[in-house]
This record gives structure tokens, C-alpha cells and sequence, in this order.
């Protein structure tokens, strides 16, 4: 990771103390990770790689109606219990690799069906917003889960500031195509590059939430820096990590999973324990540091919140 010097941090990066992408917030972060570095060089790969981070202590500083009050998962299980193919297929792998993502300078391009298309640079497309720590139970589709404090904010609020026209229906998400940095896209285990998409009302929909952080600090590489997509009522493969294109489309958009084994893996992935992936069923789910299985819940538990959006659908179709 590229550490700056104070001198270097441009004045454009100096905002209010409710933004991110400020001096302070950076210098934190700069702190954690140095710590980070150390002790991992203490311990050899793939055992214990620990973090300066005070798992039983930490309480979100901007805390959201939102959250779920269940235990947090652990930092260390978030940031080394990891699905991101583009850097290999365990779930050791990102932890391992995802170090050769540089992710400085990084610029996120904003296009299709909208009055105001534009190309921008990480901190002018999150500096508008507050963020929020955003605590809400993930569920993958391989049938376990965790609870992560997301920091971020709304997708709603990039969506209302582009301005979609009425032609958009649908926003696609691509993630960064680098197979010098992003070591797993030198295979072909998935096309490249990862893609993904929601519904315009689901995008609007207030959980959905663009992460740029987790447990009040930056993204580790690992867990898709600098920005990422969270939806909490669908598996965790809609949540695209290290994006770069943001694209609003008349038309329902390909989505990887979908295209690797559509018999798997629909476009909508709500969590749905009523039905089964093909080759394992989805009624129960083991949450990371438990050892007994519990019951998975419709919507990961946020219906209430969402199931208005497929009323009138067939969920068994739309899977
Ligand atoms: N670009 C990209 N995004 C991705 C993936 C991936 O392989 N590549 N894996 C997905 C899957 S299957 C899951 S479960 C979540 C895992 O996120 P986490 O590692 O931050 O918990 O990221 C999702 N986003
Ligand atoms: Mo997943």
C-alpha cells in the first residue's frame, strides 16, 4: 500500500469532519495499516495474520437505523475469510494477494441512460457524502455468513446526483480489469472482468450502499477497495468489489455468476432459504466463528424493507 506523507495529501482531499477522505481519517488509516504490515511480517503466510484492531471494542461512530445489534465478526475473519476470484479461488487468496492492487489513483466512470455521465477521481465521487456504519448480516450463497460494519453511504445518492433519464431501467457494475495487479484474472475462472447488476428500484432501495470502508477505516484490498457494493438482502456475490464502471441500462445486464452457471446463480440472488441451490440446499446457514447452523431468513432478515420490491414475482423463477 502506498503510504503518503502529510505534504503529499492534496488540499482536495481536506474536507469537513463528517467526510472521508480527510487527513485525519487518512492518517488513521495509514497507522492501522503499517501495523498491519508489521505484524503480518511477524507470521508466516496463511496462519495467523493479525491486525491492530480492537475486535470487542469498536462501536461505529456514525451508527445507522439500519444496523443489526447480532456480534460483529471478528476484523480478522472479515479481512481473511475472503471471496475475490481476482486474486485466486481460496478464501485465503485475497488476504495473500490482493497487496498488488494499487488503488491510488483510482477513477470511477459513470455512464449509459444518464443526464450527467462523467468520469471521476475516487475522492470527488465520495466527498459529497457522510458516511455511516452500516452493521448488516452477509449471507454467501456457499451457505455462510457474517456480520460487517460497513462504512458508506447510500447508492441513491450517486444514482440522484447522475440523474438517470427514463430509458434507464436497470445500473451495471463492473469491477477493475488488471491481471498484472489482479493475479487471478491470469486464469480463466470466470470471465473478466467481474460484472454485476440490480434493478433501478433495488439500486434506490436506502440498503443498498456503496462501502469505501469496514470497522470505521478504509477498505483492505481484499474486501474490494477502494469501493465496493453491499446489498444485505442478497447473496454476497452481487456485491461487487473495486469498481470502476457504473453503467445505466434499458435492458437486464449480465451478471458473472450468471453467466458462469446460469442454473445456479440468477440474476436477482435474493436470499431465499425456500430455494435451493441445485447442488446444496440453502435452509441453513453457519455463521463465521459459530459452530452450529442456524436457520437462514428471507431477505437475510430484511424484508420488511425490501419484499415490496418483488411483490407479484415468482421467486422461484426469478432466483
Ligand atoms: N469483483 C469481485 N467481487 C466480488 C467477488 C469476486 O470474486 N470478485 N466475490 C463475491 C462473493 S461470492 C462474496 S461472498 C463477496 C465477499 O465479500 P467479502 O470478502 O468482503 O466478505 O464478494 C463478492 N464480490
Ligand atoms: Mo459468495
Amino acid at each position: 500500500m502506498l503510504i503518503k506523507k502529510p505534504d503529499d495529501v492534496a488540499s482536495s482531499e481536506i474536507t469537513d469532519e463528517k467526510t472521508y477522505f480527510n487527513r485525519r481519517s487518512f492518517m488513521k488509516t495509514a497507522a492501522v495499516a503499517a501495523a498491519g504490515v508489521t505484524a503480518y511480517s511477524l507470521f508466516s503466510k496463511k496462519t495467523s495474520l493479525t491486525f491492530a484492531q480492537d475486535d470487542n471494542s469498536w462501536k461505529p461512530a456514525n451508527p445507522s437505523k439500519f444496523n443489526t445489534t447480532e456480534a460483529l465478526t471478528p476484523y480478522k475473519d472479515v479481512t481473511t475469510y475472503n471471496n475475490f476470484y481476482e486474486f485466486g479461488t481460496d478464501k485465503s487468496d485475497p488476504a495473500e494477494n490482493a497487496w498488488r492492487l494499487k488503488t491510488n489513483p483510482w477513477t470511477i466512470e459513470v455512464n449509459g441512460y444518464v443526464k450527467k455521465p462523467a468520469t471521476y477521481h475516487l475522492e470527488d465521487f465520495v466527498k459529497p457524502y457522510k458516511l455511516e456504519d452500516r452493521i448488516y448480516r452477509m449471507r454467501c450463497v456457499e451457505g455462510w455468513s457474517m456480520v460487517i460494519p460497513w462504512l458508506g453511504f447510500p447508492l441513491s445518492e450517486i444514482i440522484k446526483r447522475v440523474q438517470p433519464t427514463s430509458k434507464a431501467k436497470f445500473v451495471a457494475f463492473q469491477t477493475l480489469y488488471r491481471p498484472d495487479e489482479m493475479i487471478g484474472q491470469r486464469r480463466d475462472v470466470l470471465q473478466w472482468p467481474y460484472v454485476e447488476g440490480l434493478r433501478l428500484d433495488e439500486a434506490m432501495n436506502p440498503l443498498a450502499i456503496l462501502a469505501v470502508g469496514l470497522y470505521g477505516k478504509t477498505l483492505p484490498n481484499q474486501n474490494g477497495a477502494p469501493l465496493r457494493l453491499v446489498v444485505p438482502w442478497k447473496y454476497g456475490f452481487k456485491g461487487i468489489k473495486s469498481i470502476v464502471q457504473i453503467r445505466f441500462v434499458e435492458n437486464q445486464p449480465p451478471t458473472t455468476w450468471n453467466l458462469s452457471a446460469p442454473n445456479e446463480y440468477g440474476f436477482y440472488s435474493n436470499v431465499n432459504p425456500t430455494v435451493d441451490h441445485p447442488r446444496w440446499s440453502q435452509a441453513r446457514e453457519r455463521r463465521i466463528g459459530e459452530f452450529f447452523k442456524r436457520p437462514t431468513l428471507m431477505f437475510n432478515g430484511y424484508g420488511d424493507q425490501v419484499a415490496s420490491m418483488y411483490s407479484g414475482m415468482d421467486l422461484r423463477k426469478y432466483f
